[in-house]
């Protein structure tokens, strides 16, 4: 069918703006794909700390129409993944579309034309006809308000800042932060250091999984039938996790989810020895009401000599280290800090204003939303993968970036078909989602009763709060008469 072209923006080229690029690409779009850094892979370009791994199996951990075969085990680590990335660029020829060192610091929305004004750091302008937001969504570092900081003689950085040059083997290090990240690093440098100080406010549920590598024959195999790799990606024993994962966390007292907190206490009883360290590593909240830790190794790492585990209240720290509020000093050579992200920036600190002078910051001023997650009333033919209420958990984002491009190219659809230059979600619908999913997040795992990333401001979880199976229908094709076409 003869359509209108379009020129399309792209924000961000990790996972999600990689996804967009293929997708305009393939349909012959006019596109350019704005990315801040020098490089591409979002957050496993930022993230290069030791011991990084995807907790989604591997070959779940791709896009539908790029299996890969070289994964070494079938949980893949960070470099590996970046190297996939960097593989699927340049298989799909994405690398000219893109524009690297060029961060995105203003959209503006103009009415009379139909159009976003993209202004760039630099200063540059030019304008878009669709803009697609694919910034990511853990991509700002928490740093802990620990009185202090500046005073350490030492290195001390976040975890999405690693310093390659700050001394690890054979010192003393501390570590402040208990989420996937902290345990991954635990586990890493457990057997490296000469100490490590796991400073942890609130002890993590572990869910045992098995870790195995694949055999060269293996991956031969996997290169001659990708149907080998379909089986795992699309079986099953992988979907059927999915699947089993979203109806526990929406039915918590339900037997799915009484079986993954039995598997997590059974995993802490049968696992950790010391009884002391068994009570300091047992949680008081439920399993999965923070984000799910999958370690095969972290209880092992936990209980090497060279790791103390201090639960107590850190009150500063000072140029030979962290003192507690009980006085005690635990000298370091090194701090790291896994304190985790502002997950409610999403394409911010980019000021974005839409219809009528209505800015992001003001339209979330309560929390951050988006109508099933992508579409923004006030915000015509802005369109965000991977954009706040959207499914989060175990499982993976590509899959959950690729659904809702398909329900995002059919509103493009609208726009390349002429039916109208400007599409947007009714305020009304908007509004209806947000009230429906509100009450269903509230009442999901993840308001059970603990501190997380996953909650908003107000403590409200800000994710869908639905099951994989009707997040998969309602991608499947928008209703067009929750959108506004002019
Ligand atoms: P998370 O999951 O947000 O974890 C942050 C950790 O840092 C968590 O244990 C916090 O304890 C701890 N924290 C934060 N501030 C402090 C202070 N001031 N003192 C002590 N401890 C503190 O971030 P991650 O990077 O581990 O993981 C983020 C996601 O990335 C992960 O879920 C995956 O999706 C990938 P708290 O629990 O708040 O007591």
């Amino acid at each position: 069918m003869p359509h209108k072209q379009l020129r399309f923006a792209v924000i961000g080229a990790g996972m999600a703006g990689i996804l967009a690029a293929i997708r305009l690409k393939a349909r012959g779009e006019t596109f350019t794909v704005f990315e801040k850094t020098a490089k591409i892979g979002g957050t496993w370009r930022e993230n290069r700390y030791p011991g990084l791994t995807c907790d989604v199996p591997s070959h779940a951990y791709t896009y539908t129409f790029e299996p890969y075969a070289e994964w070494r085990a079938n949980y893949a680590t960070g470099p590996e993944i970046q190297t996939y990335f960097e593989h699927v660029v340049d298989k799909y020829g994405i690398d000219p579309a893109i524009r690297f060192g060029s961060e995105v610091t203003a959209l503006d929305w103009d009415e009379a034309q139909a159009q976003w004004t993209l202004t760039l750091a630099s200063g540059e302008r030019q304008v878009f006809d669709v803009v697609i937001a694919a910034s990511g969504v853990l991509h700002h570092p928490r740093m802990p308000e620990i009185a202090g900081l500046d005073s350490f003689a030492g290195p001390v950085f976040h975890t999405a800042r690693w310093d390659d040059s700050a001394p690890i083997d054979g010192v003393r290090v501390g570590l402040v932060g208990c989420g996937s990240t902290g345990v991954q690093i635990v586990t890493a440098l457990a057997s490296r250091v000469k100490k490590l100080v796991h400073f942890q406010r609130s002890p993590q549920w572990i869910m045992p999984v098995p870790y195995f590598t694949f055999s060269d024959a293996e991956r031969d195999a996997f290169r001659a039938d990708t149907g080998l790799i379909d089986a795992i990606r699309f079986g099953d024993e992988y979907l059927g996790n999915v699947r089993r994962f979203t109806d526990a966390i929406t039915d918590i007292d339900g037997p799915l989810m009484k079986a993954i907190e039995e598997y997590c206490l059974q995993n802490l009883e049968n696992s950790v020895r010391d009884p002391m360290l068994k009570e300091k590593l047992r949680p008081d909240y439920r399993a999965a009401c923070k984000r799910l830790i999958y370690s095969w190794s972290f209880y092992d790492a936990v209980q090497n000599p060279a790791v103390e585990v201090e639960t107590g209240r850190i009150d500063r720290v000072e140029a030979k280290g962290v003192r507690m509020t009980d006085g005690t000093l635990h000298e370091l050579d090194t701090l790291v800090l896994a304190t985790g992200f502002h997950a409610d920036r999403f394409i911010r600190p980019a000021g974005v204003t839409g219809r009528n002078g209505l800015t992001l910051d003001a339209f979330w001023a309560r929390r951050p939303t988006a109508h099933y997650a992508m579409t923004l009333p006030g915000f015509p033919n802005f369109f965000m993968l991977n954009g706040p209420t959207g499914p989060v958990g175990n499982f993976s984002l590509i899959d959950i970036a690729e659904r809702q491009w398909d329900y995002i190219d059919q509103l493009i659809d609208v726009l390349r078909q002429g039916k109208g230059r400007a599409v947007v979600p009714t305020t009304a619908a908007h509004a209806d989602y947000e009230e429906r999913r509100i009450a269903a997040a509230k009442t999901t795992i993840f308001g059970s009763g603990c501190s997380s990333w996953y909650l908003d401001a107000e403590g409200v979880p800000a994710s869908w709060p639905w099951s994989y199976d009707k997040f998969v229908e309602t991608m499947s094709a928008p209703k067009l008469d929750e959108f506004a076409i002019s």
